[in-house]
């Protein structure tokens, strides 16, 4: 009886455990760490040079501004400037390093004495430039005023291009007052020596068990030397929460890219850690990657699920598979269903409608109250759109915050994001949430965590996070800190024919790299005038920036936008007639081909599309193949293509005349400049 019990109190914990743990993923936020040395010299100003300042420093247009001066932050010296006021040009100390592609951090302290006290846009900052050599550069906030040292960081900062970057300390504008520079530092973040990323299962770490049953892990081994280590080997392991492996694979511990594939088929339901540890000779562990959690549950858990998306990260939405056509809009809220579908001036979702949109976002209903929610996602559900609430502001040191009126709001940002997805998914039209939107690295922790709380309170939703405006290159480090990644390339800023169209294409690939392909990626595309010198996108362009992001895997695209900034900003009812018919019909071309978008990848030509053409190919469910391609440039090109397979003929879907089709296999095309070819053969 006794023993009964007990088993019976094992069963309940273990239940619990489970229950506790709706989801998996990883169990703790994996920041970039290892900083390496400091990659600048005489960065506290201690040594002197002859006939200059400091040694080391370039001082650039006016040298005679700079003086080592006693009032340091460390040692004996710091380097001030004072007089910039009365100059023309830009004061800036610099030195110069040289750059391997990663992620650098640039630091220094400041003492300002009046600094920019009557002149307002004026300050100090550090940079790192890649000018004139590249058109590239990144700086701290502006610091000003009159102070004691404080610090001015950029953390993170994504380096591509390998070469030398001019790190500068040094005035913006000509700010009046005096300012101390001392301890300044540029160092290099690189990833943990054992780098691990779960491919799959690649939804939360949910092992449907009507799904695939091999975990995939990506893991690299750091190359550097402080990492290396002869005879090493890496050890995989699926332990169940009791700490048993049930699983293990070893591999060679060699620095590079390792894929470690664990069979789980024959593991029951449950909750289990992935343990990936750098052994050494001696059998004892050097390292160890982030863990994650892999949750293997029954298909049927899914039956509740919003939304998810599977192996080869197709988005199902109330369980039909889909492409994710998204919108961005921006309303009042009311408790009306009525003037939710009529909007104003008869802009609502009534007209939303007309598009085959099957996901929003309402960038300024974050705080509205719940009921007027759920009466807005009732009649978006009606016409098939899901909802994604944006809670990209519930961080308690988020200024936005205070405005949020919910009860749980005061228990803190933790409770008050698990109160909302619980709340929230309750309603079947509620697909998950927006967490961010051109945010950089440096708050990543934190959506980390609200990433937590969100998916553990409404396990079935995505959370989808947007990056860009310059920070889209710090993509690999948000791979775990959502379930979504989008980017928002906004190519069209000049006059027609002088803007890079294929930086959406660009954009995706930064997006498909940071991710390895094992998570969806929803782009958004530019649906508003960025400048007035760009104005709007042309509904070819519209088509054209669209097939670029499919074209390079996209499996899901978001306009902005249907309110602010985009459709409601246009006064002529006529032109914001035609703008929305421009949108409608390239969605309605992309909606056709859902079922094709929805299928495998398919090896349509023999060897890929070559030269500056980037192609996709699909089979469709009736076995007709397609090809979609882009000319990544802004000139003419041709391409001349082998097909895998025969075809009898070819159609171009947007009503050219179709390429040339020779001995059944060999097809010339011809692009336009950033021209888009969609193609079925037959
Ligand atoms: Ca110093």
């Amino acid at each position: 009886m006794i023993r009964l019990a007990l088993a019976l109190v094992l069963l309940l914990f273990g239940a619990l455990t489970v229950f506790a743990q709706k989801v998996g993923g990883p169990t703790e936020w994996s920041r970039a760490e290892r900083p390496g040395p400091n990659l600048l010299e005489n960065a506290g100003f201690e040594a002197k040079a002859a006939g200059a300042a400091a040694a080391r420093w370039a001082l650039g247009v006016a040298p005679g501004l700079w003086v080592v001066d006693a009032a340091a932050r460390s040692g004996e010296a710091s380097l001030k400037l004072s007089g910039v006021d009365g100059q023309s040009r830009v004061p800036t100390a610099e030195q110069t390093v040289n750059l391997t592609p990663g992620f650098y951090t640039l630091e220094g302290w400041a003492k300002m004495a009046g600094l920019g006290a009557t002149r307002e846009r004026t300050g100090v900052r550090l940079c790192l430039d890649g000018r004139p050599r590249l058109h590239w550069w990144k700086c701290t906030d502006l610091a000003r005023g009159t102070g004691d040292w404080r610090l001015l960081r950029l953390p993170l900062i994504a380096v591509g291009n390998p070469g030398p970057y001019r790190v500068t300390v040094g005035a913006y504008g000509l700010p009046d007052g005096e300012v101390w520079f001392d301890d300044v530092s540029l160092v290099q973040v690189r990833r943990p020596v054992l780098d691990a990323y779960l491919l799959y299962p690649n939804f939360r770490g949910m092992l449907f068990d009507d799904r695939p049953q091999t975990v995939r892990l990506s893991m690299v081994v750091a190359d550097d030397a402080e990492a290396r280590q002869t005879g090493a080997h890496v050890r995989v392991s699926l332990l169940d929460e009791g700490g048993a492996a049930r699983v293990t694979r070893q591999y060679e511990g060699q620095p590079g890219r390792l894929v470690a594939e664990l069979d789980a088929a024959g593991l029951p339901h449950g909750s289990y850690r992935l343990r990936a540890e750098l052994i050494g000779q001696g059998g004892e562990a050097l390292e160890r990657a982030t863990e994650y959690r892999v949750m293997k549950a029954a298909a049927k858990t899914r039956a509740r699920f919003a939304a998810w998306y599977d192996e080869r990260n197709v988005t199902y939405l109330g369980g039909k598979p889909a492409f994710v056509i998204g919108l961005y809009n921006t309303s009042g809220y009311t408790l009306s269903r009525q003037d939710y579908a009529r909007g104003r001036d008869g802009w609502g979702n009534a007209r939303i409608a007309e598009a085959p949109v099957n996901m929003l976002i309402n960038y300024w209903l974050g705080a509205a109250p719940i009921p007027a929610l759920q009466a807005y996602m009732d009649d978006l559900h009606d016409r098939g759109i899901y909802y994604l609430q944006t809670v990209n502001f519930y961080h308690a040191d988020d200024p936005q915050y205070r405005t949020i009126q919910y009860p749980a709001a005061k228990d803190g940002d933790d409770a008050l994001n698990r109160w909302v997805a619980k709340t929230l998914s309750a309603h079947r039209g509620l697909v998950g949430f927006y967490t961010a939107d051109e945010r950089p690295a440096e708050v990543i922790p934190q959506v980390f965590r609200q990433h937590r709380a969100l998916s553990e309170a409404a396990p079935g939703t995505l959370n989808y996070a947007v990056l860009g405006n310059g920070w889209e290159e710090q993509a690999p480090l948000w791979r775990d800190a959502l379930d979504v990644m989008g980017l928002d390339p906004y190519p069209i800023t000049k006059p027609r024919g002088q803007n890079n169209l294929a930086e959406v294409g660009e954009f995706t690939r930064i997006g498909q790299e940071a991710v390895q392909r094992s998570r969806p990626l929803w782009i958004v595309i530019q649906y508003f005038p960025l400048t007035s010198a760009g104005g709007w996108p042309t509904q070819d362009e519209l088509r054209v920036m669209s097939w670029m992001a499919i074209i390079e895997g996209a499996q899901g695209l978001f306009y902005w936008s249907f309110g602010t900034k985009g459709l409601a900003w246009v006064k002529d009812p006529r032109e914001r007639e035609q703008r929305w018919h421009d949108l409608l019909r390239v969605t309605k071309e992309i909606k056709v081909l859902e079922p094709v978008l929805l299928a495998e990848d398919a090896a349509v030509l023999a060897g890929g599309a070559g030269g500056t053409i980037r192609a996709l190919g699909k089979r469709g469910p009736d076995g007709v193949r397609y090809l979609f391609a882009y000319n990544t440039k802004n000139g003419p090109a041709s391409a001349t293509w082998t097909l895998a397979e025969p075809a009898r003929a070819v159609e171009d879907l947007d009503g050219a005349a179709p390429p040339a089709l020779s001995d059944g296999t060999r097809l010339a095309v011809e692009f336009g400049p950033y021209a888009v070819k969609r193609l079925r053969l037959r």
